[in-house]
């Protein structure tokens, strides 16, 4: 029984490791190992009947069984291993070829508001207007008063605005707002510089107003301050036209209305003709003389221009955008688009 049982295990390892040498995926791999060392594998099958032997040949069959079983383990890691590297190396359409370029992860691009931002930036800088940034937090005497709109002055309904609660006077009366728009930046950019000033000012401006397709209460505002010696009208007319011809084709029609502001005289606001309508698309003017006068210039020395435009409703005309709430709502499939 010894010898044969023996001779049983010597006639496995033959035959395994004869076949094993041809194996050259894991497929059949598997299957070999099943078939001698799975659970009713011919070799697992031989050691489970050596505890049915006596006791002095279980010893020397046990050993002689246990060891093959270890030789065979070793040789299928070893078989294994091998053809999966030689997978790697191989060009064949189901193995991985490690010299192929890395596939790129997407990446994202710019929100729509910011597109039109860069864009309008980009024309006004090359006529020579430089970009300036300024606070989303305001006082009263920047957003208001040194724009010629005193306390109690009707035109501060125009502007709904979002008060915060800090800082009030000593009567009770706030100080502190969101800017309700950019025009608080002219009177900043005066205070600190001397003309001549020419600059932009993109910008969040917040407004206390209920949402529509055309209305946010968080929007984007772009103003633009010109002051020097001699400026006219007819500079404020050429580089608005010059800025629509450039943003909408150099066949776009412009329109000047009269229009209010406080800050301005005279006033106007401009309108493109887009898809055969006119739609308004900034607000403009003359500087007020009160306004240069409250930060300290000569209004009978300067003289200077200033406008302020809604880039979201410039990109509702150039995306063809039916509703401007589409770009806070974060909604992907919006984004995606541009
Ligand atoms: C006027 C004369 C100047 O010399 C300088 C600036 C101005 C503009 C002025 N400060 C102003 O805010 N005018 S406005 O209330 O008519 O807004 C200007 C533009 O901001 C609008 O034409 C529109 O494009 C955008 N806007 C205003 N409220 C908005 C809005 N966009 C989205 N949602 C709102 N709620």
């Amino acid at each position: 029984m010894t010898i044969s049982t023996l001779n049983q295990i010597e006639l496995i390892i033959e035959n395994s490791l004869t076949e094993l040498t041809v194996i050259d995926d894991l497929e059949t791999l598997e299957n070999w190992r099943i078939k001698y060392l799975g659970r009713s594998g011919t070799l697992t099958q031989l050691l489970r009947s050596v505890s049915e032997l006596p006791l002095e040949q279980r010893k020397i069959v046990g050993a002689a069984a246990n060891s093959a079983k270890n030789e065979l383990e070793g040789k299928l890691l070893q078989r294994r291993e091998d053809i999966q590297s030689n997978d790697l190396k191989s060009n064949n359409s189901d193995s991985i070829d490690i010299t192929l370029p890395g596939r790129r992860g997407p990446i994202g691009h710019f929100h729509p508001s910011t597109l039109v931002i860069r864009e309008i930036s980009s024309i006004f800088s090359q006529m020579g207007f430089q970009v300036v940034d300024g606070p989303e937090v305001e006082w009263d005497r920047y957003n208001f008063e040194m724009l010629n709109i005193p306390k109690d002055h009707p035109a501060r309904d125009m502007f709904d605005t979002f008060w915060l609660d800090i800082n009030r006077e000593v009567d009770g009366a706030f100080t502190t707002l969101l800017r309700t728009h950019t025009s608080p930046m002219q009177a900043r950019v005066m205070e600190t510089t001397s003309p001549p000033i020419r600059v932009i000012i993109p910008g969040k401006c917040y407004r206390y107003e209920a949402t529509d397709a055309t209305h946010e209460s968080q929007f984007h505002q772009i103003e633009g301050l010109a002051v020097d010696k001699g400026i006219t009208f007819a500079n404020l007319k050429h580089t608005l036209f010059e800025f629509a011809r450039q943003m909408f084709g150099p066949e776009t029609r412009v329109r000047f209305r009269c229009d209010y502001f406080p800050f301005v005289e005279p006033g106007v606001d401009m309108s493109i003709e887009w898809n055969g309508k006119w739609l308004e698309i900034l607000g403009a003017g003359m500087v007020h003389p009160n306004v240069l006068r409250a930060v300290g210039y000569d209004p009978s020395i300067y003289s200077g221009f200033a406008f302020g435009m809604g880039p979201e409703r410039i990109a509702m005309l150039k995306y063809g955008i039916n509703d401007i709430r589409h770009f806070l709502q974060s909604d992907i499939r919006f984004l995606r688009q541009f």
